[in-house]
């Protein structure tokens, strides 16, 4: 593991046995304006080497929904015959997935070895980080583990907190439930270094810090982002095995609690969106859920980092019942997509997940609210499909930033209106 961020995941990608290419494979997207031309994208959908990247699952395609998904290179012809046939009009997003994986570790001062905030870092890179991080500021830090995943990786929650004697209310935010997504530990890193470098010079950090706890969740997934270093760089699910299926993973955003499994959601081990066995049965999720029951008292806010689309999300996503404070949740998103777009334009949509996504039960945002976290969202960061999952490095930076003054704003809103 640790040789991938020697030379790069180019090298490991040439040389390294295992690991999966992508030469020809592309990603197309598609809009149907009808029904008809929803029946045949749905039609696509019995194609085996079909992956949906937007919407994720075929069911949730309606017409008017922009549908991204990624074929192999040897159906490339037979899929844009199937298109031109129709008449659809479609896209192809990404030429060629293997150029673009090779591309998206662009940043110029990547050096050889070790951490750093403008890059991809890998697992093993992240847990050093966390673990020095904390032990150099540990005025400020705290480090828990609170569980294992499946294959036996440590789950880390970092909490953020000036030293007073009694409890403060929190926040909690995590990273990486979905493996493939690698700018959201980018950004839990990112808002750990500027968080801790700016207490006592920001006065939003400061105000923040001297009121409330910070809980933060590097990367929940351990397993899938691991493997999405080692062998398929496009995994989504974990990885536990499915008695009595070849497929392996299960959704982690459709594991939880909410809804479970009742809408956008597949009961096959073989779906991208698997919802598992029962819930909480991925261990990753488990962790995090009984982590939360633990604080819940003094947990008021719960935010979740995704990618990609460019979205602020709010429940609910497994029904299209608006929630209790729907008005107040939407004002928040409304200011806080706001600020994020001050600094580089970057236009977000926000609303409940139902109506600005899709419907999809299980996720951890619904669960968190209806556990009684008021204050509960789901960022989707860049882009909006042109680099996917596939965010190039040089766009880190720019990302995170942004992303900062909308978490910022909304951890401060929430420090001033404790409930
Ligand atoms: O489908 C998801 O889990 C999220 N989108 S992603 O492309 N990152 O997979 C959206 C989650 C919205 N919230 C819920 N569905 N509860
Ligand atoms: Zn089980
Ligand atoms: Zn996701």
């Amino acid at each position: 593991m640790k040789f991938l961020c020697l030379l790069g995941l180019i090298t490991a990608v040439l040389a390294g046995p295992g690991i999966q290419r992508f030469d020809g494979e592309k990603v197309f997207r598609l809009k149907p304006l009808s029904e008809g031309e929803v029946d045949i994208v749905r039609s696509l959908a019995g194609l085996p080497t079909i992956d949906l990247w937007k919407p994720d699952s075929f069911d949730q395609v309606h017409a008017d929904t922009t549908v991204d998904f990624r074929v192999s290179a040897e159906d490339v012809p037979m899929v844009q015959k199937i298109l031109k046939k129709s008449g659809l009009k479609y896209e192809v997003l990404i030429e060629d997935l293997q150029v673009m994986i090779e591309q998206q570790l662009d940043n110029k001062e990547r050096s050889a070895t070790g951490h750093s905030y403008t890059k991809y870092n890998d697992l093993d890179t992240i847990n050093q980080w966390v673990v020095g991080t904390v032990a150099r500021n540990s005025n400020l830090m705290s480090l828990t583990e609170i569980g294992t995943s499946y294959e036996g990786r440590p789950i880390y929650v970092i909490k953020i907190s000036k030293e007073t004697s009694q409890t403060k209310p929190a926040i909690f935010m995590d990273c990486g439930i979905h493996a493939r997504e690698w700018i959201s530990p980018a950004f839990c890193q990112w808002f750990v270094k500027e968080t801790i470098n700016t207490y006592g010079s920001d006065p939003t950090i400061t105000h923040i810090l001297d009121t409330m706890d910070i809980f933060i969740v590097p990367v929940i997934n351990v397993d899938g982002y691991s493997y999405t270093w080692s062998n398929d760089r496009l995994w989504r699910k974990t990885r536990s095995s499915i008695p009595g299926s070849r497929c392996r993973g299960v959704d982690p955003n459709r594991n939880w609690n909410a809804g479970w499994c009742s809408i956008g959601a597949s009961k096959n081990p073989c779906s991208e969106t698997y919802c598992g066995p029962h819930v909480e049965s991925e261990k990753s999720v488990k962790a995090v859920a009984d982590f939360i029951r633990l604080h819940r008292q003094n947990i008021k806010a719960y935010l979740t980092i995704h990618s990609y689309s460019q979205m602020c999300l709010f429940p609910y996503s497994y029904t299209y019942d608006l929630a209790a404070n729907h008005d107040e949740l939407n004002e928040i998103a409304k200011e806080a997509t706001t600020r994020l777009r001050s600094l580089y334009n970057t236009v977000y949509t926000y609303g409940p997940g139902a109506t600005t996504i899709y419907a999809a039960a299980g996720g951890s945002d619904d669960w968190a609210y209806d556990l009684g976290v008021k204050y509960s969202f789901t960022f989707e960061l860049r882009d909006t499909g042109r680099y996917g999952f596939l965010l190039p490095e040089s766009q880190i930076k720019p990302t995170c930033e942004e992303t900062m003054l909308a978490i910022k704003y909304i951890a401060n809103y929430v420090s001033n209106n404790l409930y």
